[in-house]
């Protein structure tokens, strides 16, 4: 059995349904990208709309121009495909410093109470792999995941590939 890790071909959330992910998720894990941007203390509110369109919110601790620390307050909004776990995310910083952009947003999986797993290939290899990109673990409890999540998390970081990718974002600023 090898394993495949091509991007085209990982699993998302099945159903997946805006209205239940909307709310307040706090990152407890990450997986950085090429020129890494958001430390820690990340904490997402995703919102819908009237009219269904799916927004957001995200703060987080920063470095920027090399040694600048900051809180960063960023905007998101979501468009919507073919596949209803997988989004392109447009986001832009509150402030001019901050990073902007537009990339994939892909819920990997969730029970909407408890955990979410996040997936965003920045760029896809050759090969079909992906060559550079971050995933974010939410929690809607700042202190963590629950020891039944855990397992279902650990499961799912292997079925993206990035198992041993991750790093803990810790919940602890007073910025
Ligand atoms: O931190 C990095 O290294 C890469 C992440 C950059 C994107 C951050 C953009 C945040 C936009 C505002 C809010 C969105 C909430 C979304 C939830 C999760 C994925 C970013």
């Amino acid at each position: 059995w090898a394993q495949d890790c091509q991007v085209a071909n990982i699993p998302v959330m099945q159903n997946f349904d805006k209205f239940r992910y909307a709310g307040t998720w706090y990152a407890v894990a990450k997986k950085d990208p090429v020129g890494l941007f958001l430390l820690d203390n990340i904490v997402a509110n995703m919102m819908v709309d009237q009219d269904g369109l799916m927004t957001a919110t995200a703060v987080g601790r920063v470095i920027i121009l090399n040694n600048w620390e900051m809180c960063a307050n960023m905007l998101a909004t979501f468009e919507e495909t073919p596949d209803p776990a997988k989004f392109k995310m447009k986001y832009w910083g509150a402030s001019a410093v901050l990073q902007s952009g537009y990339d994939d947003h892909w819920v990997i999986d969730t029970d909407y109470d408890n955990y979410a797993v996040h997936y965003s290939c920045r760029q896809v290899d050759y090969d079909g792999t992906c060559l550079d990109g971050y995933s974010f673990i939410f929690s809607r409890h700042p202190t963590g995941l629950r020891p039944e999540d855990q397992r279902i998390v650990t499961q799912r970081k292997q079925e993206i590939c990035l198992l041993g990718k991750y790093r803990r974002v810790a919940h602890t600023s007073t910025l």
